[in-house]
């Protein structure tokens, strides 16, 4: 039977007594005892920090019944639990989304303001958790707030880093990585369990025993142990009475290090070894770079999923529970293949620690695991070396072997005789130096795959997981991402949601799809002119924001066309600024030519050792100095790049767009998320038939989307004629201009050399089809400016972007995960009378 996802709805009611009640008297009161007996400050002496710190704690304290009771209520209940595991949570800052999902917002605004503080003030002092690089950890906090106001029983497991993703400043138009000390100045949000604290092994060597009964054992003899640590996060749904866990765990040494140093009078060694273990959740690894050969990323892999698996095993043994119905209780999504070894460490604990036979073990793990693909490009796809995985993990390399044999054994049977299909599948790539395929194990040791988008889906079972396909038809299905509309309109567009709040009530919160009934207002002007009022009241105070902290001047009239992402070249932000170069040279012949006032806007991190992406950033920097200060583009032309690109910092570019740029190679983008949260603020795309694209484009139709360029096939099947960039080069004469004019030093005071890597990689492989497309993206944007300057039929066409998005709730994408996946139910908590302590 389908299960019913009405969220409950229950009014919010914080139990009314002095410790958590809502009246102003308690709240002040409250704030203030947080103040002097949290904090140990005096307002005198209190930092604007401590401050902030105090209302976390208030507004913690009133969120503290909901989170026990949902804890409680699932224990009692004895519901199936969805583990959600993440080696990302790009969470975002809690105050403000806590205060919006459980309704607190008026009332504790008035009493912050009764003492004379400002709550945007002590909004924006909290420094996010960035415990993410971008879209896949960005994805995994969404999914937390839908799974939670859903009120489906869901605990996230994830790492804790001390050091989350780097800050990036710009110097001298350069990015420069600083460390990200979050926890510098304290987290309120967190609460440390460390008597749930849990061990894990790692090193050494096995040994084969028989048992009492004479059967075959293995024992592993580990190198070393590190104590990991749950430090709990409540997530709150919307309005109501659930609130989940987020469990990021960190690395500690183990309790007898001091004893170990007493014993061995080697106290320094200990000390070595203490920083050693506490290295292991130390700092979050960027994307797009090499991990090869990083040991320490496969430790901390290792380390969060071990943990993860046995608190599971914990908690599932204190209910009364039997590991023979493990899977029954829990299901775990693997968040990319991050989380695979989980695979191995589920296998190890039934079969060496529980005493499973191993048909029995691969059963219960097999009906456990369930895995999201994230990306087709081959040099995102985990593998680690045999030899590194093995010196870390010598018993789960045993484990990966036995798993593939029993696998290639049946791939035998059917594929008699056929070694390239062995190869194909195998866990162990062979050419070469042997790795171990974590997509293969993620693929082999579970009962779901899922991609992210309806054309990533397709292109993975027709080529990357083309042979899984065929061994296991069904089993890979698509889940399209979604977002979630609490934080990325609520809370990033208030303007908007105060028009929609008063046009069409405030059940899309919920329902996303409730945002059609603004189709009905298309063709009201005061409708329309309200819409432009709300684009145009963010652009302004985007414009502030830019005129403060980087000292340019933008028209808030002209058109934001904006590129935020990851800094990537399959993300194509080099062709959105040969655009750019291409618009001035236009400009420097004809001082007078008619061009439609834009600002360019980018933001966006490039990985520390991504070496053409940080030439992209330099690029678009030097274009802007340029532009930005010539007097013959007057007003026509700002070129901004936002330094740091966060979720705090995007949360005022979505609400400013007019343009939003999804423009990477067709099939590179497996969805996209970004593209979804400008849609809902009412931006409208220009964009290939690429990931979600694809979707959006279908959903808000054709008329409202700018689309160009060269689709999956198309790109396929150029790349196998033999593409021949140079020649896009010699035959286009504004293209030919547009590289000759960066490549003459104009935009890099006469040196010829700095962009060469850039240049020469664009004519000579082009691997992400850059000048082939750029004749199409070009003319796409001279659709756009054309109409943009068509005033109202722009504002038609943004409020039915806005309008037809309710497919992209990450509500809606939940739904189906609980549904086709997952098989759980939701459970609605109840909120209990007040708490009585020592009755
Ligand atoms: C990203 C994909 O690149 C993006 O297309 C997708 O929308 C997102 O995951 C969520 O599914 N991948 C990553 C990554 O962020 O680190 O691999
Ligand atoms: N980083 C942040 C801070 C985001 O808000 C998003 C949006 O989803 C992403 C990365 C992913 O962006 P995109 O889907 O454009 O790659």
């Amino acid at each position: 039977d389908t299960p019913q996802f009405e969220a409950s709805q229950s009014d919010i009611c914080c139990i009314e007594d002095d410790r958590t009640g809502l009246s102003l008297e308690t709240l002040v009161r409250g704030f203030a005892d947080n103040l002097f007996y949290v904090q140990g400050k005096y307002p005198g002496n209190a930092t604007l920090n401590d401050y902030y710190m105090a209302l976390a704690y208030t507004v913690r304290d009133r969120l503290l019944q909901r989170w026990l009771n949902t804890i409680q209520s699932h224990l009692r209940e004895d519901v199936r639990v969805v583990c959600y595991m993440s080696a990302e949570y790009l969470l975002g800052p809690h105050l403000a989304n806590n205060l919006l999902n459980l309704g607190l917002e008026e009332q504790i605004r008035r009493a912050v303001e009764a003492t004379g503080l400002s709550l945007d003030d002590l909004i924006a002092q909290e420094e996010e958790p960035g415990l993410g690089n971008g879209g896949l950890g960005r994805l995994a906090a969404c999914y937390m707030d839908s799974l939670s106001t859903l009120e489906i029983p869901a605990v996230g497991y994830g790492i804790r880093y001390e050091f989350g993703i780097f800050d990036q400043a710009i110097r001298n138009g350069w990015q420069v990585e600083i460390t990200d000390k979050w926890l510098q100045l304290g987290n309120p949000w967190e609460i440390a369990r460390p008597e749930e604290a849990v061990e894990v092994k790692l090193g050494g060597y096995t040994e084969v025993y028989h048992n009492s009964q004479g059967a075959y054992r293995v024992h592993w003899h580990p190198g070393r142990t590190i104590k990991g640590v749950p430090y709990d996060t409540p997530i709150p749904g919307y309005r109501v009475n659930t609130a989940n866990t987020l469990r990021l765990w960190k690395a500690e040494a183990p309790q007898d290090f001091d004893f170990q140093a007493f014993n061995t009078g080697d106290y320094y060694g200990a000390v070595k070894q203490k920083i050693l273990s506490e290295n292991i959740t130390k700092v979050l690894y960027p994307n797009d770079e090499q991990i090869e050969g990083k040991e320490l990323r496969l430790a901390q892999q290792y380390f969060f999923v071990s943990c993860s698996l046995q608190d599971m095993i914990r908690m599932h043994l204190n209910a009364g529970g039997s590991l023979e119905t493990f899977h029954q209780k829990y299901t775990a999504q693997l968040n990319d293949t991050h989380p695979a070894v989980a695979v191995a460490e589920l296998m190890r604990l039934l079969v060496d620690v529980h005493h499973f036979q191993w048909d029995k073990a691969w059963d219960i793990t097999r009906k456990t695991f369930a895995y999201t693909n994230h990306t087709l490009l081959p040099e995102a796809l985990e593998k680690w070396p045999l030899e590194l995985f093995g010196r870390l993990l010598p018993r789960h390399l045993e484990i990966v072997y036995e798993i593939n044999n029993r696998f290639l054994d049946r791939v035998r049977v059917k594929y008699l005789g056929d070694e390239g299909h062995l190869a194909h599948l195998s866990l162990i790539d062979e050419q070469g130096e042997r790795y171990v395929r974590m997509a293969h194990l993620a693929c082999v040791g579970s009962y779901a795959i899922n991609g992210v988008a309806a054309l990533h889906t397709e292109l993975l079972k027709q080529d990357v997981l083309h042979d899984f396909n065929e061994l296991y038809p069904g089993k890979i299905q698509n889940k399209t991402n979604g977002v979630t509309p609490r934080r990325w309109l609520a809370l990033c567009n208030p303007r908007l949601t105060d028009l929609l709040r008063e046009t069409i009530g405030e059940d899309w919160l919920v329902h996303l799809d409730q945002l059609r009934k603004l189709e009905f207002f298309v063709d009201d002007a005061g409708f329309r002119e309200r819409w432009r009022g709300v684009k145009q009241a963010n652009k302004q105070a985007l414009s502030a924001y830019v005129r403060e902290h980087l000292n340019i001047d933008i028209d808030p009239n002209s058109l934001f066309d904006v590129q935020i992402k990851r800094i990537h070249e399959y993300k194509r932000q080099h062709l959105n600024a040969l655009h750019i170069v291409s618009l001035y040279a236009q400009i420097k012949l004809d001082p007078n030519a008619d061009i439609v006032p834009r600002t360019f806007v980018f933001a966006g991190k490039a990985a520390p050792g991504y070496f053409m992406a940080k030439r992209i950033i330099k690029l678009i920097t030097s274009i802007a100095d340029i532009v930005n200060n010539d007097p013959d583009v007057g007003e026509r032309l700002r070129v901004v790049f936002v330094p740091d690109y966060n979720v705090t910092n995007s949360q005022r570019l979505y609400p400013a767009a007019n343009l939003s740029e999804q423009i990477s190679t067709a099939g590179k983008e497996a969805s996209g998320t970004g593209n979804m949260k400008f849609a809902l603020s009412g931006a409208l795309t220009i964009g290939t038939l690429d990931g979600a694209n694809v979707e959006i484009r279908e959903e808000v139709g054709a008329e409202n989307f700018f689309l160009f360029g060269l689709t999956a096939p198309e790109v396929k099947q150029l790349k196998q004629q033999g593409y021949r960039p140079r020649d896009y080069y010699k035959s286009n004469p504004l293209l030919k201009e547009t590289i000759d004019l960066i490549a003459s030093g104009y935009f890099s005071h006469g040196d010829r050399e700095l962009f060469v890597p850039l240049l020469d990689s664009l004519l000579k492989y082009d691997p992400f089809l850059v000048l082939a497309d750029f004749q199409a993206y070009v003319d796409a944007q001279k659709r756009v400016s054309a109409a943009y300057c068509d005033t109202e039929n722009w504002t038609r066409m943004s409020i039915l972007n806005s309008a037809r998005m309710g497919k992209f709730s990450s509500d809606r994408a939940i739904r189906e995960y609980a549904r086709d996946i997952w098989k759980v139910q939701p459970l609605p908590i109840e909120l209990e009378g007040s708490v009585e302590f020592f009755e």
